[in-house]
């Protein structure tokens, strides 16, 4: 049994950046442990042999290790004070966003951030299919409400926002004069947010010992 429950992540990794924002945004106390991919601790392999992060210890025990599955537990529990966030709308529209992010979209993401002058297809090819697959609909939504799927933030929000940071981040010279104008705004609006700077400092990686740092 422990206290509270643990949260083994890594800084920008974007899967782990939308467990921290859905647990900090639901109010949900936990402890942080910053893993250096490298160098992953015992403790949390012995939890998840799959090794990837985010991963949640409960405090019954029992571990979540994927992100969406911390997100949907981080709403279960969600404090009724914290303000509004519709937090799963259960849509079609909202599953179906969420898994063209997390499919072909970040395949193309990796493609764009890990493509060398060496590579068969240059980056920039990656880009632009990201942009007519994922990005430039995206933008399309945003001129028409505020939020994806909404006047008001939802879970998919949450979940799609790191993955438009990073996209943003391989050549934020080009993101910055695309023709994205709402896209921008909104990426803007999240990560320039306190919920959103809340979750972001840098941390030390953890070692067992350590005294627990929260989230
Ligand atoms: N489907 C997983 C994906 C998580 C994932 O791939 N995380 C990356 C970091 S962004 C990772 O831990 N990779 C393992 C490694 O780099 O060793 C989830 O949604 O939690």
């Amino acid at each position: 049994m422990t206290a509270l429950p643990i949260l083994y992540s890594f800084r920008r990794c974007p899967y782990a950046i939308r467990a921290r924002l859905a647990l900090k945004h639901a109010g949900i106390p936990a402890e942080l442990r910053e893993v250096a991919l490298k160098h992953k601790p015992a403790a949390m392999l012995t939890l998840s042999p799959k090794g990837t992060v985010p991963v949640l210890q409960l405090a019954d025990g029992s571990v979540l290790e994927e992100s969406l599955d911390i997100m949907h537990w981080a709403s279960s529990q969600a404090v009724p004070t914290q303000p509004a966030l519709r937090w799963h709308t259960d849509s079609t529209d909202e599953q179906a966003l969420i898994a063209l992010n997390d499919g072909a979209f970040k395949r193309l993401l990796d493609g764009y951030k890990y493509a060398t002058h060496q590579s068969a297809r240059p980056a920039e090819s990656y880009r632009d299919a990201a942009v007519e697959l994922f990005v430039a609909p995206l933008d399309q939504r945003l001129r028409a409400s505020r939020y994806l799927l909404g006047e008001t933030p939802t879970l998919a929000d949450l979940a799609i926002v790191p993955f438009i940071r990073q996209f943003a981040g391989v050549d934020a010279d080009w993101f910055a004069a695309a023709p994205l104008p709402a896209l921008r705004q909104w990426r803007d609006t999240l990560t320039q947010s306190a919920l959103f700077v809340s979750i972001m400092p840098k941390r030390v990686p953890w070692q067992p010992g350590d005294p627990v740092t929260l989230l």
